[in-house]
């Protein structure tokens, strides 16, 4: 029986385990990345393990999050990232010079490798044929130490796509009809596998936009062959000696399919606030617009920066919007600068951010009030524009330029002739913003602000494990949710007991007081627990607070294995009804709590307020068991190393 792609490249890198879906394995990881918000907790992780020099083919730490400086806490932990990363044999990318993704994709990805990225976005590689996936930081230090990665052995999707896309429809609205098909909780424990003839008439940086956006869906990750397409690409960026060709085999067998007619599609847009909610551009109808933001690693790819400066040439942003664009890289952005593309949206009326984040992650150009953002961006989660009120639009950069014009919402076919636009057969080349690390032993010394506070470290999970429900929410509570991630909190990634005080403040503002006045206790929960982000902080500030364990219908599979590393119990109704019997404020107890997650999947929880017993499940492997049990990955391994 043939390999899909995505099996032939884990066959490649299989350190333990069985190729059985569902069932844990580990895998050797190529090249690691790392971003100043997620990076300094992973760095730090990194040094307590206590491996001088990274083992990987290449790590790179990219600044791009946490750019506005707005005082001395980003610059000290820039500072840090620095440091430590000439220290360990990483490369460092300094800000200004993009978006991590954008410039991996660009000048290091290479089709067939393993890539493990402290952010839920590294599954852009999968646009070079990169097996890509986002972790957790801890995760990602013990890859940079040469440890494998353990991951649940994913079911392969195969997206077949069919015809070529009209014109003004573009790869944003693709994944955004995948998401439509198959909702942000889809892809758990999937991998999204792209085939089919309409791949070859997608280019690199249109397939990045899908397998980047894959990340909405739940999924481990997603992937493209690497064909000519690829080579062309890697090619224009001087790095064609990089190209091997990738494909599934032949008699390939995947676990489930999908069709998508690209003839077919329409320009769509995901409407507040969830990514898979999806619909029609000129169905959601001519709603008014005051925002318009264009950028992030989703869509800042030159041919997308390219398709909206033609858009936009002679034309003036309607007066009641503010169009912002940040271009994804420095390569990106020199080029619009050397072709006369940038004056073209600068004429228009755009205000050009830096290449990094900036509004995705809640830096700045948080909407007005009650504000209707289109964006081009991957995630529209309540609130994190850093304005609860917006209503946030996902769209295509077709979609928003247009409409920054027209200053309604517009589905382009109106506006006359889209703009034809081909990738560059060579790209500007100039990596002078990378930075290679020191020579090993050249005596780095690694500098520490004081923003940076000792994190939290679990302790052995005691035999009784007894406390509040804490709080109750419903489904897909985001990570934005559990850690918000705002200009006034994103300067504090490395001060984990200040960030605390905000944990699931979206949710219910006195929930941090509460834990703390409970001395800690559990976490009720609907399904999807913990999607989007990547960040282990939506783990450790609830440690911080004292929580011990989450109970919910489901788990995003990044967060899980977050709450795993930090020995927090994640456990699942195994009758979901039971959701309905726990109130907040329900003493709940977890009698012989070792034994009973030694002993097997199903544990019991007495809920002492309601005089009953309910029955979770705690579908952990041997190792996480281990880890549970150990208080959390650093302690676990210590205990191996003793
Ligand atoms: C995001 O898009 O939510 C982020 C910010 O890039 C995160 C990482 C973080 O929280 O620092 C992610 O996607 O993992
Ligand atoms: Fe940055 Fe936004 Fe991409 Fe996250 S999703 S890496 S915040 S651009």
């Amino acid at each position: 029986m043939g390999l899909n792609l995505a099996q032939k490249i884990i066959k490649d890198h299989l350190v333990s385990g069985q190729m059985t879906p569902g069932k844990e394995i580990s895998i050797r990881i190529d090249q690691t990345l790392t971003q100043d918000s997620t990076g300094t907790m992973a760095y730090l992780q990194f040094e307590a393990i206590g491996i001088p020099r990274v083992k990987t083919k290449k790590s790179v730490a990219y600044i791009d999050h946490n750019t506005l400086q707005a005082g001395f806490e980003n610059a000290d932990d820039h500072k840090y990232i620095q440091t430590v990363a000439s220290k360990h044999g990483i490369y460092f990318s300094r800000p200004g010079n993009g978006i991590c993704h954008q410039v991996q994709l660009e000048r290091f990805g290479v089709p067939g490798m393993t890539l493990l990225g402290s952010d839920s976005h590294t599954p852009t590689g999968g646009g070079i044929g990169m097996l890509a996936i986002g972790a957790g930081g801890l995760d990602v230090a013990v890859a940079m130490g040469g440890g494998p990665y353990y991951l649940t052995m994913p079911r392969v999707c195969r997206v077949n796509l069919k015809g070529k896309l009209k014109p003004w429809v573009s790869a944003k609205d693709i994944i955004l009809e995948v998401l439509r098909i198959l909702s942000v909780k889809g892809g758990v424990g999937k991998v999204i596998e792209y085939a089919g003839e309409g791949i070859k008439t997608l280019t690199v940086p249109e397939r990045a936009t899908i397998t980047n956006m894959g990340a909405e869906l739940g999924a481990t990750t997603s992937i493209f062959p690497s064909d000519e397409v690829t080579k062309e690409f890697l090619k224009a960026q001087e790095r064609e000696k990089d190209w091997v060709e990738l494909k599934p085999d032949t008699d390939a067998v995947y676990d489930e399919e999908i069709e998508i007619d690209l003839d077919k599609l329409e320009p769509l847009a995901a409407q507040p606030h969830m990514p898979d909610n999806v619909a029609k551009v000129k169905d959601i109808g001519k709603i008014k617009v005051d925002q318009v933001a264009i950028g992030s690693c989703t869509n800042s790819s030159f041919m997308d920066m390219m398709k909206v400066a033609r858009i936009l040439k002679g034309k003036t942003v309607k007066p009641e919007v503010s169009l912002v664009i940040a271009p994804g890289s420095k390569q990106v952005l020199t080029m619009l600068a050397e072709n006369g593309a940038l004056a073209d949206m600068v004429a228009a009326g755009a205000r050009i951010l830096e290449s990094a984040c900036g509004p995705c992650i809640g830096m700045g150009q948080a909407p007005s009030s009650n504000a209707v953002s289109l964006r081009t961006f991957n995630r529209n989660f309540e609130g994190r524009s850093g304005t609860a009120s917006a209503k946030v639009y996902l769209v295509s950069p077709e979609v928003a330029a247009v409409s920054a014009v027209t200053g309604v919402l517009t589905s382009p076919e109106e506006f006359g002739e889209a703009p034809s636009v081909s990738m560059p057969s060579r790209f500007l080349i100039n990596d002078n913003m990378v930075v290679p690390p020191a020579p090993e032993g050249a005596g780095i010394e690694v500098v520490r602000g004081p923003n940076i506070k000792p994190f939290p470290i679990n302790s052995r999970l005691a035999d009784k494990v007894s406390g509040k429900a804490l709080i109750k929410v419903g489904d897909n509570i985001t990570t934005d949710h559990i850690m918000p991630s705002n200009a006034k909190l994103l300067p504090f990634r490395s001060n984990i007991p200040y960030l605390s005080e905000f944990c699931l403040t979206p949710c219910d503002p006195e929930f941090p007081k509460r834990a703390r006045e409970n001395g800690g206790g559990f976490i009720i929960s609907g399904s999807n627990y913990g999607q989007g982000s990547s960040r282990e902080h939506a783990a450790l500030a609830p440690l911080q607070l004292g929580v011990k364990g989450v109970v919910a219908k489901s788990f995003a599979r990044i967060h899980m294995d977050n709450l795993v590393n930090s020995g927090i119990i994640p456990m699942t109704f195994a009758n979901e009804a039971d959701y309905d019997s726990i109130e907040s404020g329900d003493e709940l107890v977890l009698d012989n709590a070792r034994q009973q997650i030694k002993g097997g999947s199903e544990l019991i929880i007495r809920n002492v307020t309601k005089n009953r017993n309910i029955t979770v499940k705690v579908s952990l492997s041997e190792r996480q068991v281990a880890m549970v049990l150990a208080g959390g990955l650093l302690n676990y391994t210590r205990e191996q190393n003793t």
